[in-house]
């Protein structure tokens, strides 16, 4: 398959690219899980990973008190009326903004020690939070493989040329709030697909290699780059819900989805009031080198 041939339907004349994946891409293969790690990574061990596998998993970043405080957040913000979250023909969905401009109790989750160091040695300079949701998902949820976001086509060779180290503009924090098993619907990545430089078209393995689950236990944080092709097994429970909160990372050349907090006018005392130098500068709106 070359990239004219794939790829060309997807792009804008500019040569940007318009979806994040398209025809039939959702994984129904055999499911294997990513291997589970012995111990958290050091700093750069985990940026090495981010540009030969474009993922990293961190175990234990948040603990059991931290998991059930970030639940009860998110079943608090989907309010008393927990039916309107049905999807009629597809599954429970309930996915709110990670409202950092309002809510202080989401501070703590941006800049936890050891991610925090992984998330800048691939964005920066000027690595910031650009987003984010709380997101709770039922039986009958899943997700075809699709990247978040690639928004040029490259060819593979150039991800091999010696030397080369192609950018992760943008990164995602999956904290997952639930033991994963594999009828929850665990998150599916493809290690080292974010070399394909392009979007997944009426496939969902890359080079042969199939998706494989992100196998995590409460409290651990898989951490990945928008480029690479990932999706998310089919949710086969009864009656079982996944919680789940995401982080969105990027470059200084991302846009927040927020206004950034020097635009005091937007954001609640409370915050200003809380958030730390760190906190800050990741939820300040880059203004240039
Ligand atoms: O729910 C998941 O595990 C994957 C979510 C995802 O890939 C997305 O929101 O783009
Ligand atoms: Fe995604």
């Amino acid at each position: 398959m070359t990239l004219s041939d794939t790829a060309a339907d997807l792009r804008a004349p500019s040569g940007q690219f318009l979806k994040k994946s398209a025809g039939k891409t959702t994984f129904t293969g055999t499911l294997e899980n990513l291997p589970y790690p012995d111990r958290f990574p050091t700093p750069d061990e985990a940026v090495e990973q981010m540009f030969t596998l474009g993922y990293v998993l961190f175990p234990g970043v948040l603990d059991s008190a931290e998991v059930a405080a970030l639940r009860a957040l998110m079943d608090e913000k989907g309010g008393a009326d927990d039916d309107k979250y049905n999807v009629p023909g597809w599954c429970y969905n309930r996915q709110h903004v990670t409202d950092f401009w309002q809510e202080p109790r989401l501070l703590t989750y941006m800049d936890r020690p050891g991610l925090l160091e992984a998330v800048r040695g691939i964005h920066d300079p000027g690595a910031h939070v650009t987003g984010g949701s709380l997101w709770t998902t039922g039986a009958g949820r899943a997700m075809g493989i699709h990247v978040d976001y690639q928004p040029f086509a490259l060819p593979e060779s150039v991800y091999d040329a010696p030397g080369a180290r192609i950018p992760a503009l943008t990164s995602t924090a999956h904290y997952y709030l639930n033991d994963m098993t594999a009828d929850l619907g665990p998150t599916l990545v493809i290690p080292g697909s974010h070399k394909a430089g392009r979007p997944p078209v009426d496939e969902s393995t890359w080079r042969g290699v199939a998706p494989q689950a992100v196998m995590v236990k409460a409290g651990d944080v898989c951490l990945f780059r928008g480029d690479i092709w990932h999706g998310a097994w089919l949710n086969s429970s009864q009656n079982e819900r996944r919680y789940m909160m995401q982080v969105h990372y990027g470059t200084m050349y991302i846009r927040k989805t927020f206004p950034g907090i020097q635009w005091e006018q937007f954001w609640s005392a409370d915050v200003l009031a809380q958030a730390t130098p760190t906190q800050r500068e990741l939820l300040h709106a880059p203004t240039g080198m």
